[in-house]
């Protein structure tokens, strides 16, 4: 083993490959989390550290249950769990914790969250601790994150839903898909100096590293409606009633409503492997019950609600202009992850990944349509994290033939480029950052 995280990923030898994979995650990891990428993201991130701990599960469980438990360190008392947690005072990002003024009383971090990755990720490293470590081991992890967990999901359904079912974000890096085309006509919506509790828009970006990461990373323009969300978000305490009034960004991402409704079901099976354990006796069956129901309707809200019949796919819903927002994304495909379509839906699914997005040489675009970019960050280029759900949703639906195309694609794009944060969908070439978090732990997985 090597601890060299120069290894070159590229050869013919996988297992040299998982070394120098194990390699990036060690060199990344800080005390107790791995950060995306020591370029660009130099913090703890909420969704990238699930699936890192989702990655890494099998191979070394115990990082990966240190990895959730440091994650959930960071949980405000209200429930929530951070998009960033601001551990150290490494440099180098923007926004840092002066401009987002928020924190728990562990640690400072942003004011907004990322999907409720971290509950199907839990779920693996439970998996995995029992069958490495035996029963106590998994007993003792669930005992300590499942009351995390169940505070988290419980926040969505208080802080952030309308009707108990459909949960929204209010902010672009909420959704985990930041720079998609889907939320252009509600960035469109609002002059970011017109924003109640704006006053400014002075601030330097820190993203753009080269000329090359410049033309990847969103516009000016976006940013500016970015920053401007965070200021508000900041002169309003980060009190959801307050913002309820003023924030333009009310959005039931489908990416989000179908990580949620898998984080759920996931949870709802970990209160049975507690009770099963001999721990939570009647109150675990009753909340595991409780949290499959919860599943449920909330995939029959989205199956009503998200649906749109003319790209058929699942689209996100701007609550502020009440209107779908009707972009063909990856986010739309990955609603399979959480068992969001019925089966005519899934249909209509399966022919638009087939038509719209397999024709592409390296599945899978992140986005297709108008305004597609292939190498601009969300708007294009095929991420290894959306494939890794897209596959395991695809397979819940019996469709194992295009989740092994998806996944030989993943692989073939690592093997070929290393451990990238986005590859083109066109000609493979890698983009964004280097030696990248949950490229590597995923890629671990995917070669498991
Ligand atoms: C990207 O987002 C951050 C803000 O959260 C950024 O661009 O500054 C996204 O790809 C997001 O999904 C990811 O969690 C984050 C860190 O990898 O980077």
């Amino acid at each position: 083993m090597t601890d060299d995280a120069d290894t070159p990923p590229t050869g013919d030898d996988t297992q040299a490959r998982r070394e120098a994979a194990l390699a990036v995650l060690r060199a990344n990891r800080r005390e107790g989390y791995t950060i995306p990428s020591a370029t660009l993201y130099p913090f703890q991130w909420n969704w990238d550290s699930a699936f890192v701990a989702a990655g890494l599960a099998s191979a070394d469980p115990d990082a990966a249950a240190t990895e959730i438990r440091t994650l959930l360190d960071a949980q405000w008392a209200n429930g929530m769990v951070p998009q960033i947690a601001f551990w150290t005072d490494a440099t180098g990002y923007f926004p840092g914790p002066d401009e987002w003024g928020a924190g728990s009383d562990r640690v400072r971090t942003s004011g907004i969250t990322q999907p409720p990755m971290v509950v199907p990720a839990a779920r693996r490293v439970a998996d995995a601790l029992r069958r490495q470590r035996g029963g106590s081991a998994a007993e003792a992890f669930l005992d300590a994150v499942v009351p995390a967990l169940d505070a988290f999901l419980s926040w969505w359904l208080r802080e952030r839903s309308d009707d108990g079912d459909v949960v929204y974000v209010r902010h672009p890096w909420a959704t985990g898909m930041d720079d998609s085309p889907a939320w252009t006509p509600v960035l469109e919506s609002f002059e970011p100096l017109d924003l109640p509790g704006v006053d400014d828009l002075d601030y330097a970006r820190e993203d753009r590293k080269s000329e090359s990461l410049a033309d990847q990373r969103p516009t000016d323009w976006d940013y500016d409606r970015y920053v401007a969300l965070v200021r508000q978000g900041r002169a309003f305490d980060w009190d959801e009633v307050r913002l309820r009034e003023v924030c333009p960004f009310v959005v039931e991402d489908v990416l989000t409503n179908a990580i949620f409704a898998r984080a759920c079901a996931d949870l709802g099976g970990m209160y049975d492997e507690l009770d099963a354990l001999g721990e939570e006796g009647a109150a675990g069956v009753d909340a595991a019950d409780r949290w499959r129901e919860q599943a449920e309707s909330t995939r029959e809200a989205c199956r009503d609600r998200l649906w749109s019949p003319a790209l058929g796919t699942f689209v996100s819903y701007d609550r502020v202009g009440e209107r779908r927002l009707p972009a063909n994304s990856v986010a739309g495909l990955v609603s399979t992850f959480g068992g969001l379509p019925d089966q005519g839906q899934f249909e209509a699914v399966r022919t638009n990944l087939s038509e719209n997005f397999l024709s592409y040489e390296r599945a899978c675009p992140s986005y297709v349509g108008e305004g597609m970019d292939l190498d601009r960050y969300w708007r294009g280029p095929v991420w290894v994290n959306t494939n890794w759900l897209l596959a395991d949703g695809l397979r819940r639906y019996g469709a194992a033939d295009l989740a092994s195309r998806i996944e030989r694609d993943t692989v073939s794009l690592v093997e070929r480029e290393g451990f990238r944060e986005y590859f083109s969908p066109e000609t493979g070439e890698g983009r964004g950052s280097d030696r990248f978090s949950w490229t590597a732990a995923l890629y671990l997985d995917l070669t498991d």
